[in-house]
Protein backbone atom coordinates (compact mmCIF):
# COMPACT_ATOMS: atom_id res chain seq x y z
CA UNK A 1 0.00 0.00 0.00
CA UNK A 2 1.21 3.55 -1.26
CA UNK A 3 2.71 5.44 2.34
CA UNK A 4 1.47 8.93 3.02
CA UNK A 5 4.14 11.33 4.57
CA UNK A 6 1.60 14.11 6.59
CA UNK A 7 4.13 17.23 6.06
CA UNK A 8 4.99 19.27 8.90
CA UNK A 9 6.62 22.12 8.22
CA UNK A 10 8.35 24.10 11.21
CA UNK A 11 9.42 27.05 9.42
CA UNK A 12 8.32 30.50 9.42
CA UNK A 13 8.56 30.98 5.81
CA UNK A 14 6.70 27.95 4.03
CA UNK A 15 4.84 28.80 1.33
CA UNK A 16 2.23 26.33 1.57
CA UNK A 17 1.20 26.10 5.01
CA UNK A 18 1.92 29.81 5.16
CA UNK A 19 4.31 29.60 8.69
CA UNK A 20 1.64 28.05 10.77
CA UNK A 21 3.94 25.37 12.54
CA UNK A 22 7.19 27.36 13.45
CA UNK A 23 9.00 26.45 15.90
CA UNK A 24 11.88 29.56 14.78
CA UNK A 25 12.19 32.29 17.98
CA UNK A 26 8.36 33.05 18.69
CA UNK A 27 6.75 29.64 17.75
CA UNK A 28 5.77 26.84 19.54
CA UNK A 29 6.95 23.02 19.59
CA UNK A 30 3.79 21.94 21.93
CA UNK A 31 1.32 23.37 18.87
CA UNK A 32 3.46 22.02 15.77
CA UNK A 33 3.69 18.38 17.55
CA UNK A 34 -0.40 18.68 18.35
CA UNK A 35 -0.29 19.32 14.57
CA UNK A 36 1.77 15.52 13.82
CA UNK A 37 -0.47 13.76 16.27
CA UNK A 38 -3.50 15.18 13.84
CA UNK A 39 -2.08 14.21 10.95
CA UNK A 40 -1.05 10.84 12.46
CA UNK A 41 -4.41 9.66 13.44
CA UNK A 42 -5.93 11.24 10.03
CA UNK A 43 -4.33 8.23 8.76
CA UNK A 44 -0.68 9.86 7.93
CA UNK A 45 2.10 6.79 7.69
CA UNK A 46 5.28 9.13 8.41
CA UNK A 47 5.05 12.57 9.56
CA UNK A 48 8.17 14.28 7.51
CA UNK A 49 9.25 17.33 9.88
CA UNK A 50 11.19 19.85 8.21
CA UNK A 51 13.08 22.88 9.53
CA UNK A 52 14.57 24.83 6.25
CA UNK A 53 12.35 26.04 3.58
CA UNK A 54 13.42 24.79 -0.08
CA UNK A 55 10.75 27.83 -2.12
CA UNK A 56 12.47 29.46 -4.57
CA UNK A 57 14.09 32.81 -3.12
CA UNK A 58 14.69 31.29 0.49
CA UNK A 59 17.14 31.93 2.79
CA UNK A 60 19.45 28.85 3.39
CA UNK A 61 19.03 28.25 7.17
CA UNK A 62 22.42 27.18 9.42
CA UNK A 63 21.72 23.29 10.51
CA UNK A 64 22.43 24.87 14.52
CA UNK A 65 19.39 26.89 13.92
CA UNK A 66 17.59 24.02 11.64
CA UNK A 67 18.22 21.26 14.56
CA UNK A 68 17.13 23.64 17.05
CA UNK A 69 13.60 24.32 14.96
CA UNK A 70 12.84 20.21 14.59
CA UNK A 71 14.26 18.37 16.81
CA UNK A 72 11.73 19.38 19.87
CA UNK A 73 9.10 18.07 17.40
CA UNK A 74 10.77 14.97 16.32
CA UNK A 75 11.44 14.48 19.76
CA UNK A 76 7.73 14.80 21.11
CA UNK A 77 6.79 12.62 17.78
CA UNK A 78 8.75 9.90 18.27
CA UNK A 79 8.42 9.67 22.15
CA UNK A 80 4.58 9.18 21.27
CA UNK A 81 5.54 5.91 18.84
CA UNK A 82 4.82 7.90 15.48
CA UNK A 83 7.00 7.52 12.99
CA UNK A 84 8.79 10.35 11.87
CA UNK A 85 10.64 11.49 8.07
CA UNK A 86 12.69 14.07 8.58
CA UNK A 87 12.93 16.77 5.84
CA UNK A 88 16.82 17.68 5.36
CA UNK A 89 19.93 18.23 3.47
CA UNK A 90 22.47 18.09 6.26
CA UNK A 91 23.59 15.03 8.12
CA UNK A 92 24.47 16.50 11.29
CA UNK A 93 20.63 17.38 11.62
CA UNK A 94 19.62 13.79 9.87
CA UNK A 95 22.11 11.86 12.84
CA UNK A 96 20.31 14.38 15.72
CA UNK A 97 16.72 13.15 14.44
CA UNK A 98 18.17 9.80 14.05
CA UNK A 99 19.30 9.87 17.68
CA UNK A 100 15.85 10.81 19.09
CA UNK A 101 14.04 8.04 17.15
CA UNK A 102 13.33 9.13 13.49
CA UNK A 103 13.13 6.47 11.02
CA UNK A 104 13.45 7.98 7.46
CA UNK A 105 15.64 10.44 5.84
CA UNK A 106 14.09 13.00 3.57
CA UNK A 107 17.08 14.64 1.59
CA UNK A 108 15.48 16.42 -1.22
CA UNK A 109 19.13 17.06 -2.27
CA UNK A 110 19.60 13.11 -3.06
CA UNK A 111 23.15 13.24 -0.81
CA UNK A 112 24.62 16.45 -3.08
CA UNK A 113 24.16 19.06 -0.64
CA UNK A 114 26.21 17.68 2.31
CA UNK A 115 29.12 14.92 1.39
CA UNK A 116 28.64 13.48 5.05
CA UNK A 117 25.05 12.03 4.03
CA UNK A 118 25.64 9.59 2.20
CA UNK A 119 27.90 7.79 4.47
CA UNK A 120 25.29 8.35 7.71
CA UNK A 121 22.71 6.87 5.77
CA UNK A 122 24.79 3.98 4.82
CA UNK A 123 26.02 3.00 8.51
CA UNK A 124 22.88 3.06 10.23
CA UNK A 125 21.01 1.44 7.47
CA UNK A 126 17.74 3.98 7.85
CA UNK A 127 15.10 3.59 4.64
CA UNK A 128 16.16 7.42 2.15
CA UNK A 129 14.49 9.58 0.24
CA UNK A 130 17.08 10.69 -2.76
CA UNK A 131 14.95 14.02 -4.52
CA UNK A 132 16.15 14.93 -7.69
CA UNK A 133 18.14 18.08 -7.17
CA UNK A 134 19.91 20.68 -9.59
CA UNK A 135 21.13 22.73 -6.61
CA UNK A 136 17.91 24.32 -5.42
CA UNK A 137 14.48 25.33 -6.44
CA UNK A 138 16.18 28.36 -8.19
CA UNK A 139 18.77 26.32 -10.27
CA UNK A 140 17.60 27.07 -14.58
CA UNK A 141 15.23 24.15 -15.65
CA UNK A 142 17.03 23.33 -18.78
CA UNK A 143 16.37 19.34 -20.30
CA UNK A 144 16.26 18.31 -23.33
CA UNK A 145 13.83 15.10 -22.39
CA UNK A 146 12.76 15.78 -18.83
CA UNK A 147 11.84 12.58 -18.42
CA UNK A 148 14.87 10.82 -19.53
CA UNK A 149 17.29 13.31 -18.08
CA UNK A 150 15.65 13.17 -14.66
CA UNK A 151 15.92 9.49 -14.96
CA UNK A 152 19.21 9.79 -16.19
CA UNK A 153 20.11 11.77 -12.99
CA UNK A 154 18.49 9.70 -10.45
CA UNK A 155 19.84 6.66 -12.22
CA UNK A 156 23.11 7.56 -11.17
CA UNK A 157 22.42 9.28 -7.61
CA UNK A 158 21.03 5.37 -7.12
CA UNK A 159 24.48 3.93 -8.40
CA UNK A 160 26.82 6.08 -6.15
CA UNK A 161 24.56 5.11 -3.17
CA UNK A 162 24.82 1.64 -3.75
CA UNK A 163 28.52 2.04 -4.06
CA UNK A 164 28.88 3.61 -0.68
CA UNK A 165 26.94 0.93 0.69
CA UNK A 166 22.71 2.05 1.11
CA UNK A 167 20.86 -0.77 0.93
CA UNK A 168 18.58 -0.86 -2.38
CA UNK A 169 15.61 -1.90 -0.13
CA UNK A 170 15.69 0.78 1.73
CA UNK A 171 16.07 3.22 -0.98
CA UNK A 172 13.15 5.71 -2.28
CA UNK A 173 13.74 8.31 -5.27
CA UNK A 174 11.41 11.22 -5.91
CA UNK A 175 11.35 13.46 -9.42
CA UNK A 176 11.62 16.45 -7.33
CA UNK A 177 8.46 18.19 -8.87
CA UNK A 178 8.77 21.91 -8.91
CA UNK A 179 12.39 21.57 -8.27
CA UNK A 180 14.19 23.53 -11.32
CA UNK A 181 10.93 22.64 -13.38
CA UNK A 182 8.75 24.32 -15.09
CA UNK A 183 4.85 23.15 -14.86
CA UNK A 184 5.34 21.17 -18.74
CA UNK A 185 8.26 19.15 -16.79
CA UNK A 186 6.09 18.48 -13.48
CA UNK A 187 3.39 17.25 -15.77
CA UNK A 188 5.91 15.25 -18.12
CA UNK A 189 7.37 13.71 -15.72
CA UNK A 190 4.11 12.93 -13.70
CA UNK A 191 3.04 11.55 -16.94
CA UNK A 192 5.63 9.00 -17.21
CA UNK A 193 5.56 8.10 -13.63
CA UNK A 194 5.86 4.27 -14.35
CA UNK A 195 8.94 4.70 -15.71
CA UNK A 196 10.46 5.71 -13.09
CA UNK A 197 9.26 2.17 -11.03
CA UNK A 198 12.17 0.31 -13.18
CA UNK A 199 15.08 2.43 -11.07
CA UNK A 200 15.05 -0.41 -8.50
CA UNK A 201 14.01 1.71 -5.39
CA UNK A 202 10.39 2.86 -4.36
CA UNK A 203 9.54 6.49 -5.95
CA UNK A 204 7.95 9.24 -3.69
CA UNK A 205 5.77 11.93 -5.17
CA UNK A 206 5.94 15.29 -3.45
CA UNK A 207 3.20 17.46 -5.76
CA UNK A 208 1.14 18.80 -2.60
CA UNK A 209 -0.16 22.61 -3.08
CA UNK A 210 2.85 22.99 -5.73
CA UNK A 211 2.62 26.11 -7.88
CA UNK A 212 1.98 23.98 -11.06
CA UNK A 213 -1.12 22.76 -9.60
CA UNK A 214 -2.48 26.40 -9.59
CA UNK A 215 -3.46 26.35 -13.43
CA UNK A 216 -6.29 24.02 -12.49
CA UNK A 217 -8.00 25.44 -9.94
CA UNK A 218 -9.51 28.89 -9.90
CA UNK A 219 -7.42 32.02 -10.75
CA UNK A 220 -7.89 33.86 -7.29
CA UNK A 221 -8.06 30.23 -5.42
CA UNK A 222 -6.02 29.86 -2.23
CA UNK A 223 -2.89 27.46 -1.35
CA UNK A 224 -5.69 25.39 -0.04
CA UNK A 225 -7.84 25.20 -3.05
CA UNK A 226 -4.99 22.76 -4.57
CA UNK A 227 -5.67 20.21 -1.88
CA UNK A 228 -8.28 18.60 -4.43
CA UNK A 229 -6.06 17.96 -7.32
CA UNK A 230 -3.40 16.88 -4.94
CA UNK A 231 -5.65 13.88 -3.75
CA UNK A 232 -5.97 13.42 -7.35
CA UNK A 233 -2.54 12.77 -7.95
CA UNK A 234 -2.90 10.72 -4.78
CA UNK A 235 -4.61 7.94 -6.50
CA UNK A 236 -3.04 8.32 -9.93
CA UNK A 237 0.57 8.01 -7.92
CA UNK A 238 -0.54 5.12 -6.35
CA UNK A 239 -2.07 3.25 -9.41
CA UNK A 240 1.38 4.25 -10.93
CA UNK A 241 3.27 1.81 -8.74
CA UNK A 242 4.26 4.90 -6.08
CA UNK A 243 5.96 3.81 -2.75
CA UNK A 244 4.63 7.13 -0.99
CA UNK A 245 3.04 10.77 -1.30
CA UNK A 246 4.39 13.43 0.56
CA UNK A 247 1.21 15.51 0.96
CA UNK A 248 -0.53 18.81 3.44
CA UNK A 249 -4.13 17.44 3.23
CA UNK A 250 -3.90 13.44 4.78
CA UNK A 251 -7.40 12.85 5.21
CA UNK A 252 -8.58 13.50 1.95
CA UNK A 253 -5.32 11.26 0.31
CA UNK A 254 -6.05 8.88 2.69
CA UNK A 255 -10.00 9.05 1.05
CA UNK A 256 -7.80 8.68 -2.28
CA UNK A 257 -5.84 5.67 -1.58
CA UNK A 258 -8.89 3.65 0.58
CA UNK A 259 -9.98 4.60 -2.93
CA UNK A 260 -7.36 3.06 -5.14
CA UNK A 261 -7.05 0.20 -2.85
CA UNK A 262 -10.74 -0.90 -3.07
CA UNK A 263 -10.96 0.10 -7.57
CA UNK A 264 -7.70 -2.43 -7.51
CA UNK A 265 -9.02 -5.20 -5.90
CA UNK A 266 -12.66 -4.84 -7.66
CA UNK A 267 -14.13 -5.02 -4.26
CA UNK A 268 -15.40 -3.38 -0.66
CA UNK A 269 -13.77 -6.34 1.07
CA UNK A 270 -10.37 -6.16 -1.23
CA UNK A 271 -8.02 -3.17 0.52
CA UNK A 272 -5.35 -5.12 2.10
CA UNK A 273 -5.84 -7.77 -0.21
CA UNK A 274 -2.94 -9.38 -2.21
CA UNK A 275 -2.71 -9.08 -6.09
CA UNK A 276 -3.42 -12.65 -6.16
CA UNK A 277 -6.84 -11.91 -5.74
CA UNK A 278 -7.59 -10.06 -8.81
CA UNK A 279 -9.52 -12.01 -11.32
CA UNK A 280 -7.50 -13.06 -14.15
CA UNK A 281 -8.61 -10.11 -16.38
CA UNK A 282 -7.93 -7.39 -14.62
CA UNK A 283 -4.39 -5.53 -15.45
CA UNK A 284 -2.30 -5.60 -12.55
CA UNK A 285 -0.54 -2.28 -10.44
CA UNK A 286 2.32 -1.35 -11.04
CA UNK A 287 4.72 -2.45 -8.27
CA UNK A 288 7.07 -0.05 -7.16
CA UNK A 289 10.01 -1.89 -5.53
CA UNK A 290 9.83 -3.17 -2.25
CA UNK A 291 11.45 -1.14 0.49
CA UNK A 292 11.76 -2.08 4.08
CA UNK A 293 10.86 0.49 6.27
CA UNK A 294 9.21 1.35 9.34
CA UNK A 295 5.30 0.33 7.99
CA UNK A 296 6.74 -2.71 6.67
CA UNK A 297 7.98 -3.38 9.60
CA UNK A 298 4.72 -2.78 11.83
CA UNK A 299 4.95 0.58 13.06
CA UNK A 300 4.97 1.46 15.46
N1 LIG B 1 9.04 19.31 -1.67
C1 LIG B 1 9.25 20.20 -0.69
C2 LIG B 1 9.94 19.84 0.48
N2 LIG B 1 10.42 18.58 0.64
N3 LIG B 1 10.69 16.39 -0.18
C3 LIG B 1 10.53 15.50 -1.16
N4 LIG B 1 11.03 14.26 -1.03
N5 LIG B 1 9.86 15.81 -2.31
C4 LIG B 1 9.33 17.05 -2.53
O1 LIG B 1 8.76 17.26 -3.62
C5 LIG B 1 9.52 18.03 -1.53
C6 LIG B 1 10.21 17.67 -0.34
C7 LIG B 1 8.73 21.59 -0.85
O2 LIG B 1 7.36 21.62 -0.66
P1 LIG B 1 6.66 22.23 0.68
O3 LIG B 1 7.13 23.65 0.81
O4 LIG B 1 5.21 22.10 0.43
O5 LIG B 1 7.11 21.41 1.86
Amino acid sequence: MTRLLGILNVTPDSFSDGGVWSTAPGGDPAAAIDRGVELHELGADYIDVGGESTRPGSTPVDSEEERRRVLPVVAGLSDRRIPVSIDTMHADVARAALDLGARLVNDVSGGLADRAMVPLIASTGVPYIAMHWRGGADAPPRYGDVVADVKAELKARVAELLVFGVEPGRLIVDPGLGFAKKASHNWALLGHLEEFTGLGAGVLVGASRKRFLGKVVAADASVEDRDAPSAIITALAARSGAWGVRVHDVAASRQALDVWERWRHGSEAGAGRGPAALPAHATPPAVSANVTDAVAMGAP
